[in-house]
């Protein structure tokens, strides 16, 4: 094994840039490319990759430090790795891959010019880069901008870099948009500059002029027109503050975080992936009071043919937020299965409709209720949250039961507290009032909150299955579809059993594959037969 020094590779003219991340420590094994050490200039913040796979063997550097090109960063050791050669592949990888200083994008010259004046706003040199995508755009048609501000934010495998104003001025208009790829000496936008400024002269403000003569055509062709409108629903949409390197910033758009509304702990706020996975953890937590960012569709529909809009009702807005939230950050699984409700039924509409007083009406969801409560108690992760730093797992020893109530107004969820202590018919009778007064708009606030588990039956409806997302901070939820007579094998030859199906989500962090599988199951046993119920 060889060891072998690298290098921070060229800075295209940067003089010195900050450490401001060390990404690994002595001992971590990497693979090539992965992240080292990140640097940052004013204008750009750049990742130092491995330059082959291996072990990291020292850290040469701490954050803070400031380094060149050529400072000798760190020492790493590869199996069957020559010295020599690994030397060269740093040297290219600098080359193809380490943006320059994002230089003004244009290079402006005094100029004897009598009348406010349109210039190009031209992407600058990419050090060697092909193309980088923008991922954001910093500023709106109109602004009024001072030298240096940030236009917008392109991205490649290694480096975020911002194109700055290069004068002061006025934004006219920008010819791309966020998913767009863009190279060196594109033309992005146009920029109105004062009479008095220096101005590009007429041939540099043209971008085929002002740039290298490889450079492409003045034109930006929007290469990813398809993925734009996903980049768009999650880049973020903030005055361009957000201080994040590349790999950050493809987490936060795998889990459709918006930046802005992250606050960053790193050197000069800088968001670092801990912070992320803090912001999302408090999400989970509390996902009403703090959700995640809802997007639509901003394509006009109206080209295609008449369209109305209508707003969305309070209880829409949360359902919306707080299923993004669920979806997007809970690995969830769902568990099918069918319980054999044949006895169950006939229970329910002959002996049991003897007995009840007049008016009261007990449908299968009491009986779902009571054996779920059952079944909590017999696997209790299933009643239970993660702690705050996903680390712990809080177990419930209270059983309440939300019941997902459809309403004119949408989906509202009342909780049957302390449903383990109550009867069949004592749930049916609360459940139908919780329900009542849902439809009614007349359920207070607390009668939301505090479930442990979530029932959401569309049983009444009709449907074989569905896929229920889990309802967080719970782990887990059951949907209930219609149940219906099926043919099933009692070893000599088949008979008509009236099967339900269930569909339980589940948080994949906390439940195994097989104890939702055994779960579901158990719940199968205490519906077959409606005696194991009373125990
Ligand atoms: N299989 C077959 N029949 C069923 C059944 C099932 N799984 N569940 C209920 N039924 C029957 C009932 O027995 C009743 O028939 P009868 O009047 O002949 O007895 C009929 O369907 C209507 O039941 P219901 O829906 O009024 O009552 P419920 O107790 O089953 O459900 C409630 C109450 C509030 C859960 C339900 O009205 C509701 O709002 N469901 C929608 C929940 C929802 O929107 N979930 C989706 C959320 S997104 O994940």
């Amino acid at each position: 094994m060889a060891q072998t020094q690298v290098n921070v590779p060229d800075l295209g003219g940067i003089d010195e840039v900050e450490v401001i991340e060390i990404c690994v420590q002595p001992g971590d094994e990497l693979n090539a490319e992965d992240a080292l050490i990140v640097l940052e200039s004013d204008k750009a913040t750049m990742e130092v990759p491995a330059p082959f796979a291996g072990k990291v063997k020292e850290i040469l550097v701490a954050v803070g430090d400031k380094v060149n090109s050529g400072s000798h960063v760190a020492n790493m050791v590869g199996v069957g790795e020559e010295s020599s050669s690994v030397e060269a592949v740093v040297e290219d990888t600098a080359k193809q891959e380490t943006p320059a200083p994002v230089e003004q994008a244009t290079q402006p010259k005094p100029a004897a010019a009598t009348d406010n004046q349109e210039i190009d706003i031209v992407v600058p040199d990419l050090g060697g880069i092909d193309s980088v995508e923008i991922i954001e755009l910093s500023v709106s048609v109109g602004d009024t901008l001072d030298a240096e501000d940030s236009l917008l934010v392109l991205e490649s495998d290694k480096a975020t870099m911002e194109v700055p104003a290069p004068q002061a001025g006025k934004l006219v208009s920008f010819s791309v948009q966020v998913g767009d790829k863009v190279s060196q000496g594109d033309v992005v936008g146009k920029l109105l500059v004062a009479a008095s400024a220096p101005v590009a002269t007429p041939v540099e403000s043209k971008p085929e002029a002002s740039s290298p003569a490889s450079a492409p055509s003045a034109k930006p062709e929007p290469v990813k027109a398809a993925s734009t409108q996903t980049v768009s629903a999650q880049a973020p949409t903030s005055s361009g503050k957000v201080h994040a390197g590349p790999a950050v910033r493809k987490l936060a758009r795998e889990l459709g975080v918006d930046l802005s509304q992250v606050t960053g702990t790193g050197p000069r706020s800088r968001i670092q992936k801990h912070d992320l996975h803090d912001f999302v953890k408090q999400r989970v937590n509390n996902p009403v009071a703090s959700p995640l960012t809802v997007k639509g569709s901003d394509e006009d529909f109206s080209k295609y043919g008449a369209i109305t809009e209508q707003g969305l009702n309070k209880i829409k807005q949360v359902t919306a937020r707080n299923m993004v939230a669920s979806w997007t950050t809970i690995p969830q699984v769902t568990q099918f299965d069918e319980a054999d409700i044949t006895d169950l039924e006939h229970y329910r509409k002959t002996a049991m409709g003897a007995l009840l007083p007049e008016g009261v009406k007990v449908s299968p969801l009491a009986f779902i209720a009571k054996a779920c409560t059952k079944a909590l108690k017999a696997f209790p992760e299933f009643n239970s949250s993660l702690g705050p730093n996903a680390d712990t797992l809080i177990l419930k020893q209270y059983y309440n039961i939300g019941i997902a109530v459809d309403t004119p107004d949408g989906l509202l969820v009342p909780v049957l507290k302390g449903a383990d202590q109550k009867g069949v018919v004592e749930l049916a009778s609360e459940s139908a009032e919780l329900a009542k007064k849902a439809r009614d708009k007349k359920l207070p606030m607390d009668a939301m909150s505090g479930a442990s588990f979530t029932i959401s039956s569309l049983g009444g409806i009709g449907g074989t299955a569905f896929t229920p997302i889990v309802n967080a901070p719970q782990v887990a939820i059951l949907g209930v579809s219609k149940a219906s007579y099926k043919p099933v094998w009692n070893g000599e030859s088949f008979e008509p059993r009236l099967m339900l199906p269930l569909s339980l989500s589940y948080d994949h962090r906390v439940i195994d594959g097989a104890q939702a599988a055994r779960f579901t199951r158990y719940l199968c046993e205490l519906l077959t037969d409606v005696r194991h119920l009373l125990l």
